[in-house]
């Protein structure tokens, strides 16, 4: 089998054994890498209801077939798991060297089990055909931030390894810590790095030796010709200049930067965060491995040191809570980067804060702006050191839950997870993308929001839920599978059929758009089952954005006054459903589910709720 590595590598850290096993086909054929290999193995292999912070959660690493080639932007890596914020599937795709030594190894997927007795990191090797898994001891490790570990790491393995790491706030369980890489990637919104520090798992680190075996050598040459077409593209000089920061500037333009934790869609001070002051500050730029498009600019912080900042980070943490200064901005990027948090939920989570100040359901809470006090709460949250830290460790649904009923009305998250940074109260399209992503309120599967203020935003029409399925069909079904960089075809125009002759030298197989939509539509539907499984029930409401944008009109700027409509916004979710294959509350129909393949998750589903035909 060409493209696919044919090994699954399983670590029980309880028992401290591993074992490395013959990849199935069908898999590969169905269900081609990353998500689709994550979503099977978890639905196979998670006994239903399993605490995702327990030993039985299981941790997926996952690479795709084009994963670590020659071809523009392929250094990714899927990181998955049942999420501890969301309750649900979560994954997150990082940049990071491990991938690349997975695919030297031959190892499509790594999965992780059980709980080792004491703080372990996992060294892997694969030499002469013999794979070896040590179990180290990361005591001294363990507390650390990620940019020492990974010093410290690369002390002892030296550079040429890949590895991935959690922060004090993954030990501690923050609901929304993250696996970090190369000192500011981010990966696993949903908490993927709980899970991992649930594991007492502090790093993974791996130097694989051996060559990916692709169909057809013709692979280098389509890759490097897709390169040149990819730095050819009109747009590339402006997006090495200032990467998504410019979307600032867009979003302001658009009314949809989130401001004041998503009550306004404008921010006065846009401009010292904008992307003109990211480029005049960048001080050098960082990325992941094999990339041709830089996105991670590092500026001085507050303090002087470096911090890596993307569009989402600085808006989370700036407008959102209404900081109007680049270098503390980048101070409270850094400080996620270094626990290892989402700076999306970290920003969400500090906004959620300053408006439960303003309507005093907190003491000794955070003021719109604050930013030392921003900073000081944000370390508490990773290090839970106060009362304050422990209820805002656990993300806005279940702080919101337990100060009431009052602020569950501004806790902006969709199914537990906190809402990347589009205000919606004038984007209905984008809204339902939140409301129906994979898991939770992420931006990645389906950014419509530029089409949609393009197309015109005000209407609940048919042909933005055919546009957002599409989206879904490419962003989640192919660049989270094939596992590469969504980035040269999302922001600089790289043709999508380079990717299917990509796909077909390096595998054999053909790959379209009629495949590739029944390819997501298999993923989305077992993703939507195990939700429904594990949460036992769905109705419509797990799949609607927060009640702010329906009920608090935005007070200032061009779209003042601007809102949701739940008339409009149900009539697109049924369509949606439809689309799907999925009744009226969201549930997948007995023929869907046959029609796809998906025959083996009819009794599970059965069990819990009642299925239509
Ligand atoms: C992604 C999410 C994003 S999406 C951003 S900025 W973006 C935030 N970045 C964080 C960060 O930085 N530090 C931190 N502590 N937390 C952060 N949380 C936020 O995480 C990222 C890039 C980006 S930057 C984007 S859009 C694209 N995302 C891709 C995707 O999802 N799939 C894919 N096939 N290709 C993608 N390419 C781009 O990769 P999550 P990364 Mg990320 C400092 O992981 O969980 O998906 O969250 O991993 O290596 O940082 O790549 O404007």
């Amino acid at each position: 089998m060409f493209g696919w590595g044919g090994n699954v590598l399983r670590i029980d850290l309880s028992r401290r054994k591993y074992v490395v096993q013959s990849l199935d086909p069908s898999l590969a054929q169905n269900f081609i890498g990353g998500r689709g290999f994550a979503i099977k193995t978890l639905w196979d292999e998670l006994p239903p209801g399993t605490d995702p912070l327990s030993p039985f959660n299981k941790l997926i690493l996952a690479v795709g077939p084009l994963t670590a080639l020659p071809i523009p932007n392929s250094g990714k890596l899927l990181v998955a798991a049942k999420s501890p914020l969301t309750g649900g599937y979560g994954d997150g795709n990082i940049g990071t060297w491990l991938a690349v030594h997975m695919r030297k190894a031959g190892v499509d997927m790594i999965v992780i089990e059980g709980k080792a007795e004491k703080p372990t990191y996992l060294f892997i090797e694969n030499k002469g055909g013999e794979f070896k898994v040590d179990f180290n001891d990361a005591s001294d490790l363990w507390g650390l931030d990620t940019f020492t570990t990974e010093d410290r790491l690369k002390k002892v393995h030296g550079s040429d390894v890949g590895m991935v790491m959690i922060g004090p706030a993954g030990e501690k369980l923050v609901r929304f810590a993250t696996i970090v890489a190369q000192k500011g990637r981010s990966g696993g919104r949903p908490g993927i790095g709980a899970v991992m520090g649930s594991k007492n798992l502090k790093a993974v680190v791996m130097r694989g030796h051996g060559d990916i075996k692709v169909a057809d050598p013709v692979l280098r040459k389509i890759g490097v010709d897709a390169i040149v077409a990819t730095k050819s593209k009109p747009n590339y000089p402006f997006w090495m200049r200032q990467g998504t920061t410019s979307t600032v500037e867009w979003a302001q333009e658009a009314s949809v930067l989130p401001t004041y934790n998503y009550s306004e869609g404008q921010f006065d001070y846009y401009e010292n965060i904008g992307g003109f002051s990211v480029e005049r500050n960048k001080v050098m730029t960082r990325s992941c491995p094999q990339c041709v498009m830089a996105c991670g600019h590092v500026v001085k912080d507050s303090e002087g040191e470096l911090a890596e900042l993307d569009y989402e980070n600085i808006a989370m943490l700036g407008s959102n809570l209404g900081i109007g200064d680049l270098a503390k901005v980048a101070h409270l990027n850094r400080i996620a980067d270094m626990m290892g948090m989402d700076t999306i939920s970290l920003g969400s989570t500090l906004g959620f804060a300053m408006e439960a100040t303003e309507k005093k359901l907190l003491k000794d809470g955070i003021e719109w702006g604050d930013y030392k006090r921003a900073a000081e709460v944000a370390m508490d949250i990773a290090l839970q050191r106060t009362e304050l830290g422990k209820l805002l460790g656990k993300g806005v649904r279940a702080a919101s839950m337990e100060l009431g009923q009052e602020a569950v009305e501004f806790a902006m998250h969709v199914k537990g997870l906190e809402i990347s940074a589009y205000d919606c109260h004038a984007a209905p399209g984008m809204a339902l993308a939140f409301a129906t992503s994979p898991i939770g309120a992420h931006h990645k599967d389906a950014w419509l929001i530029s089409w949609e203020v393009q197309r015109g935003r005000f209407d609940y029409t048919k042909d933005k839920v055919e546009k957002l399925v599409e989206m879904q069909n490419i962003r989640g079904g192919l660049f989270e599978t094939i596992v590469t960089c969504r980035f040269p075809w999302v922001e600089v125009g790289l043709e999508l059929d380079w990717y299917f002759r990509l796909f077909k030298a390096a595998t054999g197989m053909d790959m379209n758009m009629d495949i590739l939509s029944t390819i997501n539509n298999r993923i989305y539907t077992l993703i939507r089952a195990f939700w429904i499984r594990e949460y036992g029930h769905w109705d419509r409401a797990y799949d609607t954005p927060p009640p702010k944008w329906f009920k608090r009109p935005l007070t200032k700027g061009p779209l003042k006054g601007a809102k949701l409509d739940y008339d409009g916004y149900y009539r697109m979710l049924g369509w949606y459903y439809e689309l799907r294959g999925w009744d009226e509350r969201g549930i997948p129909r007995i023929s869907t589910l046959k029609n796809l393949g998906l025959d083996f998750a009819l009794p599970q589903l059965q069990s819990v709720v009642e299925l239509k035909p």
